[in-house]
Formats: structure tokens, sequence, C-alpha cells
């Protein structure tokens, strides 16, 4: 991740790749929700063909086409809330048994493993996002708080990991996930995790390893709690008055149900689906077309996958 292209990832006072992921302009993008340890999520999307038949990932290892993930790779949602009951009983008993969260960390290690093969295979046309879930050692701090929903989540993964791991492969983890980007800027669509929270400059979003609140600021946002207008000033900065009257800012982290939900003056678009597998596929150039290029993908060719 630190030898991220400066033109991709402008660099801070110390060096080190700033939280600004500058997109190429030229190619289309797929912009991919919440992973949230779907494995089989991954696979639809570089499975996936266009009008002429041909593979995403074909397209991605051809430079045509990038891939970006919006964060929140770790913790099964809704799907494994029986899962997180018995794996909460087995955290209680000290891991003595822990089949339930083996299950668990197998699904949300594995669909950071297959986000670490991508970038390693494709450094300048796959990205991710740092999510409010990259947060593995639970820590409060840097702009991460401790996470619990349908168990006591962030707990359970940071003991699972120092007593299966140890403490190095936790801390370098946890390293890794701060070294992602929180903003993307496209041809004509911003994205990050969640609703920006108030307005970001360029050079707040570079300098974010020593800028907790920007990287809270980009990850955490409940709906209705941005201040109004931050989406569209954080549109005209990055993308220039002009642009920023037809473009549109991409999130993830909230759910919504059925395709997309939109708020911020209809400019903010979020597209985390928990039961369906949405993407946006938004062209190069050109004006978005909202109805056109968010897709459902097929999820039934996976459903024997799919631990539900
Ligand atoms: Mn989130």
């Amino acid at each position: 991740m630190d030898s991220e292209a400066e033109e991709i990832r402008p660099r801070d006072r110390e060096d080190r790749p700033g939280g600004l992921l500058y997109l190429d302009p030229e190619i289309p993008t797929v912009v991919v929700p919440d992973l949230h340890a779907r494995m089989e999520l991954v696979l639809a999307v570089l499975s996936s063909k266009d009008e002429q038949g041909v593979a995403a990932v074909d397209r991605l290892a051809a430079g045509r086409l990038q891939l970006l993930c919006l964060g929140d790779g770790f913790h099964a949602e809704g799907r494994a809330a029986v899962r997180w009951q018995a794996a909460l009983e087995e955290f209680k008993g000290g891991y003595r048994k822990h089949i339930h969260m083996d299950e668990e960390m197998r699904e949300s290690l594995g669909v950071m493993e297959m986000v670490m093969a991508l970038k390693r295979q494709f450094p300048n046309h796959f990205h991710f996002l740092k999510g409010n879930h990259e947060n593995i050692a639970n820590e409060q701090g840097g702009g991460n708080y401790p996470f619990l929903k349908f168990a006591n989540e962030g707990l359970m993964v940071r003991i699972y990991m120092e007593h299966f791991y140890g403490e190095e492969i936790l801390n370098s983890y946890a390293e890794f996930e701060k070294s992602f980007p929180i903003l993307a800027v496209g041809g004509n669509f911003l994205a990050s995790h969640a609703e920006p929270a108030w307005f970001i400059p360029k050079h707040e979003l570079i300098e974010y390893r020593r800028l907790p609140q920007v990287v809270y600021g980009l990850t955490w946002t409940d709906n209705g709690e941005a201040e109004p207008g931050s989406v569209q000033q954080m549109l005209e900065h990055y993308l220039g008055p002009e642009a920023a009257m037809a473009a549109y800012h991409f999130g993830g982290h909230r759910p919504v149900h059925g395709s997309y939900n939109l708020r911020s003056d209809e400019r903010y678009v979020q597209i985390h689906d928990p039961d369906r597998y949405v993407v946006a596929v938004l062209p190069a150039g050109g004006q978005i077309d909202l109805d056109r290029d968010i897709r459902e993908l097929d999820r039934e060719a996976f459903r024997e996958l799919i631990d539900e």
C-alpha cells in the first residue's frame, strides 16, 4: 500500500500515500458497496459480464475497467445473526469451543484475503476504501470506535485474533487497515464509505493519518447526521463547479432495501443492500444515469456458497 503511485494517492508530509484516491477518468468504474464477509459478492462482481460478454476480471486485467470497494470487509451482518449468538457463547467460554466463530472469521478474513490478492494483482485498477469496520483491534482513536451490533463483534474478533493468530499479526493487520484511502475522486463522481459529515478539503484528506476527525467524518456518518450542503460542497471542491452540477457522491454504510436511496438534495447515493448484490457501473465521462447504472448482479448462481 505504501508504494501506491503519487498520481493515484498524493503523498502527505511524511511521504506516505494520503487519504485521497484519484481514479482513472478514462475508464469505467464498478463501485462495490460494503462486502461484510460476502466472498461470493466479490466472485459475482469479478465474473459479471458486459454487453460483449467479457467478464469484469478480464477487463480489469486489460486495464479497461477499475473496481472500487466502499469498505466494511469484516463482520457478516443480519444473515449471520444466529451464528453471532452462538459465537458469543463461544467467546464467553474463552473460545474453548469456536466452530461458529471460526466460520465468521473464515468469511471475514477470506474476503480481505481476496482484497489483498486483487490489490497485488491490479494495484492501479483495484481500490478499497476504509470503512468503520476496518478496525480489527476494536480500538478507540484515529477515527476508529469499538463496534457491536448483533453480538459483541469488535471485541470478539480482537480476542480471537490475539488468541489464534497472535499480537504481531493483529498489529500488522491493523496497520494495513489504516493504509486504505477514504475518498475516491472519479471524473464525474465521488465515493466514500459513509456520507461526508461535513466539508473536508483536499489538504486535510491528504493528511488524514494525523487527522482522526477526517477519518471519522467519512466512515461513520448516520442518516441525517451530515451537515446540510456538505455533499454539494465536496462535489464542487473536487470536481469543479460545472461538473458538480450533474455529479453524484456514492456511499455504502447505511443499508438500503432495493437498489438505491438518495439523500442530501439527491446528490448522495446509497447503494448498500445487505440482501442483494447491487453495484454501480459508472461510465467514463458522460452523464451518470442512476436507473441504468445501478445494477443488481445474479445472486442465485452463488447460492450454494452462501452461508445463511
Ligand atoms: Mn459501515
